[in-house]
């Protein structure tokens, strides 16, 4: 009907001045201890945005401090009751709303995200996570178990006290919310270290946090680099769990000073090498489209991103041929324009350089460059995304993680031989089946070694549903009630009767 017309697309705010940008603690903002800072830089101008307060040591000390007072036994926090552990989440999740677009501007600033991508999937799901736990406060139960002889028993879900959390800079307001809105909704206390390249929507937020009213020390933000402040909170005495994501070689660290330490509880989400596997059968201009947006979704800088594409023999070349003019089509801009849809690389000199370097072993190789895998030479951090055909298991670009915008497509006889091929990795994070069969999808799914698999679809996260890596990609689960228990100590209560209950 004509008077549908569509609401207009959100624009990018005016932000002048950056006003959070020093350490938070106990809701109040502090300098560095040592006086140092630290500069955050727009990669899509290559200028610098403002200079942080930098956390060291003592900094992460000061913050361990202010979340164990904060959680302690008698605390506001540890006498609120639970539901309004759960109104202060949707409290947090309403001014994320009102903030959006500030906050949607902001992350495209310090990342170089499409503004739109920022607003519409980095919002919406930090707005969906806070609220999904928010639910949760107040439904965390233990059970009652029938036990022999004249006692009864019950558990009880206790918060773990002080949880750690160190994020990577490529979905940072989302991955802050995926560690402090499970933790938070279980009742613990939180020092969360930002990556030292994104560092603003995590400051911003603990304005926010403020203004909802969690008390002092609920939630404390320690921007710094991760030999320092990352270390100290992997390694400290007074943290009780710790929650990481980013490459499997700094989770191996932080297990390791876990274990060293006071053997703090450890989740860890690591990087992947996801196979996205396409049959014959399968409905081809949808999975062209999936399997792009898979490879190239955030510029490549995904966890998840489809970093292996397996299609089947006979429909190869087609698959091969519609990807290049897929990809020719995306065009790198400013990621403030509302029709941009590919950014500029997170300012992180060694992983744009290490990206280039991996182009170049393709072509080595003797894998094919069909497009793009190039530096844009007039501006910061853009790459053209790049399609290779011809992909060899052996070679580097199957087997390492990019993390930049290069598809790298296989081709493959039979399914016996593909799941084998999508299973010889160290990795197991996420995987994808292309097919218009239920039952090969089914037998497919079961036999890959992934902590996610989708199927007919890519990248298709949920608040509600776990996240989480087989094997070298990680431990726990992150997402979903089975985050909770990643959050929680449950304690046994045994009460002995004198007679038996019947
Ligand atoms: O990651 P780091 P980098 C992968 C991806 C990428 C590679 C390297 O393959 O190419 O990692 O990126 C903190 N103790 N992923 O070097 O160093 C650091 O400050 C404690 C996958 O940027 O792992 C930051 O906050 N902390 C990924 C966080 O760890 C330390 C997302 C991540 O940085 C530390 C990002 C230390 N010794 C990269 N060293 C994903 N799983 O989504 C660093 N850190």
């Amino acid at each position: 009907p004509q008077n549908l017309i569509p609401p207009p697309l959100p624009q990018p705010c005016k932000i002048s001045e950056i006003k959070h940008t020093k350490i938070f603690i106990n809701n109040e903002w502090h300098s560095s201890l040592k006086g140092k800072t630290f500069p955050t830089f727009n990669p899509a101008t290559g200028v610098k945005i403002c200079e942080i307060e930098e956390a060291d040591k003592a900094d992460v000390d000061k913050a361990v401090d202010a979340a164990k007072a904060a959680g302690k036994r008698g605390s506001t926090w540890r006498r609120m009751d639970v539901s309004s552990r759960g109104r202060l989440l949707h409290k947090l999740a309403d001014l994320l709303e009102r903030d959006r677009c500030l906050l949607a501007t902001m992350e495209t600033m310090d990342t170089g995200k499409p503004f739109l991508q920022s607003f519409f999937v980095d919002l919406d799901g930090s707005i969906k996570t806070l609220r999904y736990y928010a639910g949760w406060a107040d439904k965390i139960h233990g059970k009652t178990m029938p036990v022999d002889d004249n006692f009864m028993c019950f558990t009880k879900h206790e918060p773990v006290g002080v949880c750690g959390a160190i994020i990577p800079w490529n979905f940072p307001l989302l991955m802050f919310m995926w560690k402090i809105a499970p933790a938070l909704c279980c009742g613990n206390t939180v020092v969360i270290k930002p990556a030292e390249q994104t560092p603003l929507t995590a400051l911003y937020t603990g304005a926010l946090i403020k203004e909802a009213g969690f008390p002092p020390g609920v939630v404390n933000i320690v921007p710094g680099f991760g030999p320092t402040a990352g270390a100290a909170i992997a390694g400290h005495m007074g943290i009780d769990k710790v929650a990481f994501t980013g490459s499997t070689e700094v989770g191996q660290l932080i297990k390791e000073a876990a274990a060293k330490s006071n053997l703090k509880r450890v989740t860890l989400e690591l990087g992947g090498k996801n196979p996205c596997i396409v049959f014959a059968d399968a409905d081809l201009p949808l999975a062209v489209q999936e399997a792009q947006k898979g490879a190239f979704y955030n510029q490549g800088q995904c966890c998840t991103a489809a970093s292996r594409v397996f299609v089947e023999e006979c429909v190869y070349d087609e698959f091969v041929r519609l990807s290049i003019a897929s990809a020719k089509q995306i065009t790198a801009g400013d990621p403030m324009d509302p029709c941009t849809s590919h950014g500029p690389q997170v300012h992180h000199p060694s992983q744009f350089d290490m990206i280039l370097e991996l182009v170049e072993s393709g072509k080595r190789e003797g894998a094919r460059l069909e497009c793009g895998g190039y530096a844009l030479q007039d501006k910061a951090l853009f790459i053209q995304p790049a399609v290779f055909s011809d992909v060899i298991d052996h070679m580097r670009l199957a087997k390492e993680e990019v993390f930049g915008p290069v598809q790298c497509i296989m081709k493959f006889k039979n399914q016996e031989e593909v799941i084998e091929r999508a299973n010889s990795t160290h990795y197991g994070l996420a995987a994808a089946v292309f097919t218009r069969s239920v039952e090969r999808a089914m037998r497919v799914s079961s036999a890959l070694e992934a902590g996610t698999v989708w199927v007919n679809c890519y990248n298709a996260l949920h608040a509600q549903a776990p996240f989480g890596g087989y094997k070298m990609s990680g431990n726990g689960r992150e997402l979903g009630e089975y985050a909770l228990a990643e959050y929680s100590e449950v304690k046994a209560i045994t009460i002995k009767l004198n007679d038996q209950l019947t």
